[in-house]
């Protein structure tokens, strides 16, 4: 297992949409651990591919409360097949817009279809703070931030500090 780099706001490669996984085979269930890994270590509560630099349709969950068991989930593909009517409002994070956070309303439950690390299809019904994390690492897939679910100038204000934040930064090779 690895931990990789995450990469932050502003950067193209964040706004790119990830394509299908042919297939879950050897090499994707490493980038599935290296994931968890990368995002245990953060610590972050999920992480989709792009923000590690692989363009693949790939993300890892774990919302289980500090101190439960893991609950670490691996998804390859997924298709959301239902979301509620209901909203709810949550103030969400991000580990590529880090030490920002703003309150993004989205459906309070989604059924969802994927492809697990066996490459079964399996389907999931999931609400709280995983239906809410897996919609904010699905936007991840289509190159949509948080950011672009709020106001126009709370998004400003965000991006120009982590504009100024990499101006003060060593530049790390790609
Ligand atoms: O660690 C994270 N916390 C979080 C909090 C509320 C809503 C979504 C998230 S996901 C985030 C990690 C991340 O950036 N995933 O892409
Ligand atoms: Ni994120």
């Amino acid at each position: 297992m690895a931990i990789l780099p995450i990469i932050t706001a502003p950067d193209p490669r964040l706004a790119k949409k990830a394509k299908p996984v042919a297939k879950v085979d050897a090499s994707v269930r490493k980038l599935m651990d290296d994931m968890l890994e990368t995002m245990y270590d953060a610590p972050g509560i999920g992480l989709a591919a792009p923000q590690v630099g692989a363009l693949l349709r790939v993300i890892v969950v774990d919302c289980a409360k500090d101190g439960d068991k893991p609950e670490p989930y691996r998804i390859a593909n997924p298709e959301i097949l239902w979301t509620s009517d209901e909203s709810v409002t949550y103030n969400e994070g991000c580990l590529s817009l880090p030490e920002h956070y703003a309150d993004v309303v989205r459906p309070a439950e989604v059924k969802l279809r994927y492809l697990d690390e066996q490459n079964e299809i399996r389907e999931l019904h999931a609400k709280g703070l995983l239906a809410t994390c897996i919609q904010h690492e699905i936007d991840h897939l289509e190159g949509t931030l948080f950011v672009d679910h709020i106001s126009a100038l709370k998004r400003s204000m965000i991006l120009r500090k982590l504009t100024k934040l990499k101006r003060q930064q060593v530049p790390t090779p790609a």
